[in-house]
């Protein structure tokens, strides 16, 4: 599912220069500190630094890394955004759940707005070979905010380079429609394509029409109701749609095994197939 490009070897051995300068770095700040002052509370580490000198390092880092943003000529309307809260990227306007999931389609448009000074980083981590390869922004104020269109299906990380050890990330799952369907209403409506595999170890894909536009709703829930995650929460047109679910809950871990139930509810429709994950 992961969307991959190719990148120059050079960048991941950049990044991983940048981290092991961020762990000597802070190997010889724990050094001096608690040689100058024995009653130190916390001595700082790589993980530990002050922002100040995070944004140190961040400058030298952008001499060899540029920040990059897509260059869109068309003004596109987001249909979802993440803005910086505290130490999150927050998407569900709950600063309680630390890694928000946006859920889009293909050629949706993201906003990211910034309120004080991170990074909106694509990938995974500063580990992630990939780290910045579709956007690497730095920004503080709304003047700064920018919007990316996700071309491609799949699942997106991205973070901020500045408090990546507060687990300050984000994700954007990309689901494709499969486009309009034929003249007339389709012949049904609803699940038109079972959740596959099944049973499964991984996650599960499957399809969805809609005879007409309305505000659509898929959760999987398991056999007490509870809900482990949402897979979609918004407006779609009518056609049918390609889903997949990666197999974990809201919190970002696989679930565990057992049945869980893909619930849907559409305009005119209410449906549940069952999926059981093998672990
Ligand atoms: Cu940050």
């Amino acid at each position: 599912m992961l969307h991959r490009l190719p990148l120059p070897r050079g960048r991941s051995l950049a990044l991983a220069g940048l981290v092991l300068a961020l762990v000597v770095y802070g190997a010889l700040l724990w050094t001096v500190v608690t040689r100058s002052n024995a009653q130190a509370a916390s001595p700082p580490s790589a993980m530990h630094m002050s922002d100040a000198q995070m944004t140190g390092m961040l400058r030298t880092y952008r001499v060899t890394h540029p920040e990059h943003r897509e260059q869109t000529s068309l003004a596109v309307t987001p249909v979802d955004s993440f803005v910086t809260s505290g130490l999150r990227w927050d998407e569900d306007h709950n600063t309680a759940t630390v890694v928000d999931t946006a859920h889009i389609m293909v050629g949706d448009a993201i906003l990211f707005k910034f309120t004080a000074f991170h990074t909106a980083t694509s990938g995974e981590g500063s580990l992630d070979p990939l780290s910045g390869a579709l956007f690497d922004v730095t920004g503080m104020s709304p003047a700064d905010n920018f919007t990316h269109v996700f071309n491609d299906p799949g699942r997106f990380f991205f973070y901020c380079l500045i408090h990546e050890s507060s687990n300050m990330r984000g994700v954007i799952d990309v689901s494709t429609p499969l486009g309009a369907p034929p003249a007339g209403s389709p012949s049904r409506i609803g699940f038109v394509a079972a959740p596959w595999p099944n049973p499964t170890r991984a996650g599960a894909s499957f399809r969805i029409a809609l005879a007409q536009a309305g505000h659509t709703r898929i959760d999987v829930i398991d056999t007490q109701g509870r809900r482990l995650t949402t897979l979609l929460d918004r407006e779609l047109p009518a056609g049918a749609f390609l889903f997949a679910w990666d197999g974990s809950g809201a919190d970002g871990r696989p679930a565990p095994a057992g049945i869980y139930l893909i619930r849907l509810r559409g305009p005119g429709v209410t449906e549940s197939r069952r999926v059981t994950v093998e672990r």
